[in-house]
């Protein structure tokens, strides 16, 4: 079983029967909603809120009963992936383009889960590209604001044309050295006008699972 799997799927041993629980996006959390389905044909009894469209058709293909913010107030858990975490546990996420929603998501839960391999643990953020969704009228101007952060930043492109979130944006993965003060950066970039959200998580988790290549989990 690969890292991902394991902690994956490890991730569901912290959901209890009558929690409403936060679906992430990605490789990982894939193996964790495939377990839910699982438990869930077993007569475990959870509501999901899903943070993209594909998670969502994944979870009803799943059979996972899910409910949303006119009818829940407060998620129970939520467990979601990362691209980036650093040694203060700050995270970058959003490479697959879902972290406006996996924020919304993630600042309405009781408890953020971050399950991820070992290869996204890194000592500074910034190795990886910073996505930031930013409303479509204007991007070329709001990318250059966001250039004077001292970055560079890429329009993402699918099929040569830009490639549209869940909510209607543009993406920018912005290239930075390096992110020294994460907390500040996040809170600077959302001012400027155009920027929706941006993938930086300053501390926001409460528990990481960790998957290493020897077949154990750290629990941080
Ligand atoms: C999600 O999972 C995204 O924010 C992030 O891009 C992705 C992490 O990658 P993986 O597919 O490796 O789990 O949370």
């Amino acid at each position: 079983m690969n890292a991902k799997q394991l902690v994956g799927e490890k991730a569901v041993d912290y959901i209890k029967d009558g929690m409403v629980v936060g679906l992430g996006t990605g490789s990982t959390v894939y193996w964790t909603i495939q377990k839910l389905g699982q438990l869930v044909k077993e007569g475990l009894s959870i509501k999901g809120i899903p943070t993209s469209v594909r998670t969502e058709e994944l979870a009803k293909e799943l059979g996972i009963p899910l409910t949303d913010f006119a009818s829940v107030d407060r998620i129970d858990v939520t467990i979601d992936g990362a691209d980036e975490i650093d040694s203060e546990l700050n995270l970058i996420k959003g490479g697959g383009g879902a972290l406006l929603r996996e924020k919304i998501v993630a600042a309405a839960s009781a408890q953020l889960i971050i399950v991820a391999d070992e290869s996204k643990l890194v000592k500074q953020l910034g190795q990886f590209p910073l996505p930031v969704e930013v409303i479509p009228f204007g991007w070329e101007n709001t990318m250059k604001k966001i250039a004077e952060f001292g970055c560079q930043p890429r329009l993402r492109l699918v099929d040569d044309k830009p490639d549209i979130t869940d909510n209607g944006n543009y993406i920018l993965d912005c290239k930075f050295d390096k992110i020294t003060k994460p907390e500040q950066l996040n809170k600077e970039l959302n001012t400027i006008p155009g920027v929706v959200e941006n993938g930086l998580f300053p501390n926001i988790a409460n528990m990481f699972l960790i998957g290493k290549k020897d077949g154990k989990v750290n629990v941080i």
